[in-house]
């Protein structure tokens, strides 16, 4: 029996995909309210074809509860936030979690560390606490980094799709997990040590927010001397090698807008291009600011609060609003005293700022000028509501002769 400890984003997917291909699975939360909303049968985040997966866990057998279990094999998929100041990974969820496996886990079980980790994290902080309760890691425990990949948005056919890495100390209990993961994952799953699993996971994603940085500041140069960031991407891609990701209004999520962080925190006179990448991201939302007061001026709007960010999660199509876009421009906005903006979005149904619709038209009605933020598919299907309003499109979907660009 596999316990799956974290029954997140990542974690219950995972959970839901083990059950559905015949692994017995019991998923533990210690967030009561969640593990109570599984039980009654409810998922508790929207993503395609997940519902379907739970149904199909569910008749598998799998099982919810706040307990952790009495197992040969754990997988922890807890977050793994960063500080704000040092940048450093925090790894005090993944501790947590290994030291709750390790109260009550037999000799010789496997735990498995799915979470995101800065390189050097399993020895520096997960090692000892194994090693606390005089378990010999080797021995008596053995310790593998799964990190996941999937992405929000597509994540049931990414797990089944995507190839896969697994870190592990010893090379036949990598294979051992590898067996577990290939019950559901038809990719390529790479067995190799857990520090170059632990960089493997981070640099990916650096490689991703490098690359749209790489966007970002190129929005930023063909704005100051009027050029069309977009044509010149599009023209650029046809290169063979070239291939420059979209601009936007920046990075939100839990790994993009995050894991870099660990690289330019643990080596800060060595990840130079990732520190300037990070910070050119994380100032695209006062460039929007920016644009909105410059587009306010030049059609004579004076009043922020006929002024609505459409979006609130950090990308279309998804309810995950964690370091999102808009969130970060509402709150540099407060920062500089100034407060009234509206917003809306339709798959946030749950108040979670001032001035919030949860209706289109009414927000629409509300507004003379709409900053797309999020280019969610509803929003592109009513382009049309748009054509009486100033637009600032911060994704180039509106074709509109009103819409301004980043
Ligand atoms: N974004 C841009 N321009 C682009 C692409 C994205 O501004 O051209 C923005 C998005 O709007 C969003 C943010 O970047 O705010 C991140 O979105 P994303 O869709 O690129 O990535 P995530 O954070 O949802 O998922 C990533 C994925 N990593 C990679 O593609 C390398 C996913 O595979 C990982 O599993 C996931 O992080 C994770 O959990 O680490």
């Amino acid at each position: 029996m596999i316990n799956v400890i974290g029954l997140g984003y990542i974690g219950l997917p995972t959970a839901l995909m083990l059950a559905s291909h015949g692994v017995e699975v019991v998923g533990t939360d210690y967030n009561s309210d969640l593990v109570a909303t599984l039980n009654a049968g409810k998922t508790t985040f929207k993503e395609d074809g997940l519902d379907e997966l739970f149904a199909d866990a569910v008749k598998g057998g799998i099982k919810f509860s706040t307990e952790y279990q009495v197992t040969d094999t754990y997988i922890v998929s807890v977050p793994t936030p960063y500080d704000k100041f040092s940048k450093k990974v925090d790894a005090c969820y993944v501790v947590a979690a290994i030291k709750s496996v390790m109260d009550v886990c037999p000799k010789g079980a496997t735990v498995v560390v799915e979470s995101t980790v800065s390189p050097g994290t399993i020895d520096k902080f997960v090692r000892p606490a194994i090693e606390a309760n005089g378990f010999v890691i080797g021995k008596d425990i053995h310790l593998v980094h799964a990190p996941e990949r999937i992405i929000p948005g597509n994540m049931v056919y990414e797990l089944l799709h995507n190839n896969r890495t697994i870190g592990a100390d010893d090379k036949a209990i990598g294979e051992k997990i590898k067996a577990v993961y290939a019950s559901f994952c038809q990719g390529e799953i790479v067995v190799t040590d857990i520090r170059t699993a632990e960089m493997t996971k981070v640099v990916e994603n650096t490689f991703r927010a490098v690359n749209i940085a790489f966007a970002n500041e190129l929005a930023k140069i063909c704005r100051h001397d009027n050029m069309d960031v977009y044509e010149i991407i599009k023209i650029c891609n046809m290169h063979p090698r070239v291939n420059i990701l979209q601009p936007g209004p920046g990075v939100g999520g839990h790994c993009i807008s995050v894991d870099p962080w660990f690289l330019v925190g643990d080596y800060p006179s060595l990840a130079k291009v990732i520190d300037e990448s990070m910070k050119t991201n994380d100032g695209m939302p006062d460039f929007v600011l920016n644009r909105i007061y410059e587009i306010m001026k030049e059609n004579g709007l004076t009043d922020i609060s006929r002024v609505g960010l459409y979006g609130l999660s950090y990308k279309e199509n998804v309810d995950d609003y964690r370091e999102s876009p808009t969130l970060q421009l509402l709150e540099s906005q407060e920062r500089h005293l100034a407060t009234g903006l509206k917003t809306y979005d339709p798959f946030i149904t749950k108040d979670i700022v001032e001035n919030q619709y949860h209706d289109l038209d009414a927000f629409l009605n509300d507004v003379d000028l709409v900053v797309v933020m999020v280019k969610h598919d509803e929003i592109k299907e009513n382009m049309n509501k748009l054509s009486n309003k100033v637009v600032l499109d911060c994704h180039n979907i509106c074709t509109l002769p009103n819409a301004y660009h980043l």
